[in-house]
């Protein structure tokens, strides 16, 4: 079964029609009839397969992933342990309601999540379907483990589009605009942005630690919520020790530290998790993503102690750990840990630093270079200054996508252009997306 769809796929980019092809084009005339205009119109190119770090259109052009359905496909498309189990789930059982009728597979995850989340301390979870239902409940879980109402969250901080995470999100536009009011009790301190700011790490956690003690309180503050690495915001890696000192804090103060590593998790910075990385040991950790291949499925793991304070019946939902989302997960853990993925994630790191950074000393408009892993990123700024830059920003993924290459935008300002190839990405084919972006940004510089 498996074998039969690999051969359906090349591993090379190609381009069979004018990009939209007709296929294409009727597509998106259907769904202009159908589908809501309130959804982004990003690439229209429809996909009919994909394999590895390729995805074929309904016209048959081989497009080369760069975005990984923002970093879920962490493990690449149409792996054959995430078939075969998700293949054999939906045959034996595809739904019962964890809360009706457990299995053995929602147990498993839970097992796996506190292994593999930071820190030897006793932890349980709950599955959910979205991260933002993940982050929702983060907060619902921390609020009443503290007996506290504050959430501290960041500029630029991105944590979804439900009510209450849309309050947790920083941006305006689109995300916001006009769908208020937003649940109170919510305070925004500066991030660490060494690009911006030149801070120290110490410095920029000295500066958000100050606001939050004389405008909120430190005795109000039931989390601080943070992405360890932020995703939307424009993957803005925080100064060394800025993680740090503010986990210090929280732990001084009473408060939960809440890692949002739903972009940023799952091998995709190199380690299992973005605050391995300094070895920050969260109180409670959210992941979505790139937790399981595709199939919708998110998690929250904490510390016992305040993870099971919640009333029996306070956590749940219908979908939360489906069975065919939970098997998804087990077997991409499985091939992130069998193949060593995180080391992958290094190497495709030394290899777009080295590529992107070179590229920045020919031209004028890549201010900055920066991400960790699988995750990297360059922002565009007018010549000479670093304001923002959207217009090359939106032409330099205009001629990726004319040339077969997904590549996706990101950033309050809109001007940084985010990788997150699947980590089963080859040389080649990372080396072949990455000549395509040089040939963008010089013809947008
Ligand atoms: N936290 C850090 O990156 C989702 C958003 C796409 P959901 N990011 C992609 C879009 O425009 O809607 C995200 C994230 C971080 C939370 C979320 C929310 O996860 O699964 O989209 O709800």
């Amino acid at each position: 079964m498996v074998s039969s769809l690999e051969s359906l796929v090349g591993t090379t980019r190609n381009l069979v029609t004018e990009i939209p092809g007709p296929k294409s084009r009727a597509l998106h005339e259907r769904r202009k009839a159908v589908v809501s205009a309130g959804l982004t119109q990003g690439f229209p190119v429809y996909i009919e397969r994909a394999e590895g770090a390729i995805l074929v259109d309904v016209d048959g052009n081989r497009l080369l992933d760069l975005g990984s359905g923002i970093a879920v496909t962490t493990i690449g498309h149409a792996v054959p342990e995430l078939i075969d189990a998700v293949s054999q789930q939906v045959a034996a059982f595809t739904h019962t309601c964890f809360m009706v009728t457990p299995y053995e597979s929602y147990v498993a995850v839970c097992e796996e999540l506190a292994n593999l989340t930071p820190g030897s301390h006793a932890k349980t979870s709950a599955l959910f379907n979205s991260g933002s239902e993940a982050v929702e409940n983060a907060v619902k879980i921390a609020r009443l483990a503290t007996g506290r109402q504050a959430i501290v969250v960041f500029d630029h901080a991105y944590h979804g589009r439900t009510n209450l995470t849309l309050a947790l999100t920083a941006k305006n536009m689109p995300y916001k605009d006009r769908f208020g009011p937003f649940a109170p009790e919510i305070y925004r301190v500066p991030m660490s942005y060494p690009y911006h700011d030149g801070l120290s790490g110490a410095e920029a956690a000295a500066r958000a630690i100050k606001i939050i003690e004389t405008q909120v309180g430190a005795k109000n503050v039931a989390a601080l919520l943070i992405e360890p690495i932020q995703g939307e915001g424009g993957f803005i890696v925080p100064a060394d020790g800025f993680l740090p000192a503010l986990s210090q804090w929280t732990t001084e103060n009473g408060a939960v530290f809440i890692a949002d590593e739903i972009q940023s998790g799952f091998c995709r910075t190199g380690d299992w998790f973005a605050v391995d990385h300094e070895g920050v040991i969260p109180d409670i950790v959210a992941t979505a993503k790139g937790l399981a291949g595709g199939m919708p499925l998110a998690a929250v793991t904490g510390r016992v102690e305040l993870m099971n304070q919640v009333h029996e019946g306070g956590l749940g939902g219908t979908y939360g750990g489906n069975p065919v989302a939970a098997v998804a997960a087990l077997a991409t853990i499985k091939t992130l840990r069998d193949r060593n993925l995180a080391a992958r994630a290094r190497e495709l790191e030394g290899i777009m630093l080295t590529s992107l950074r070179s590229l920045q000393k020919d031209v004028a408009i890549i201010g900055d270079v920066r991400g960790r892993g699988a995750m990297i990123a360059f922002e565009l700024v007018q010549p000479g200054t670093k304001d923002a830059n959207a217009t090359a920003a939106k032409s330099i993924v205009n001629f990726c996508n004319q040339n077969g290459v997904v590549a996706i935008v990101c950033g309050t300002y809109g001007n940084v252009i985010r990788l997150l190839p699947p980590l089963v990405i080859t040389d080649e084919q990372l080396h072949d997306g990455l000549s395509v972006i040089a040939a963008a940004v010089r013809a947008a510089g």
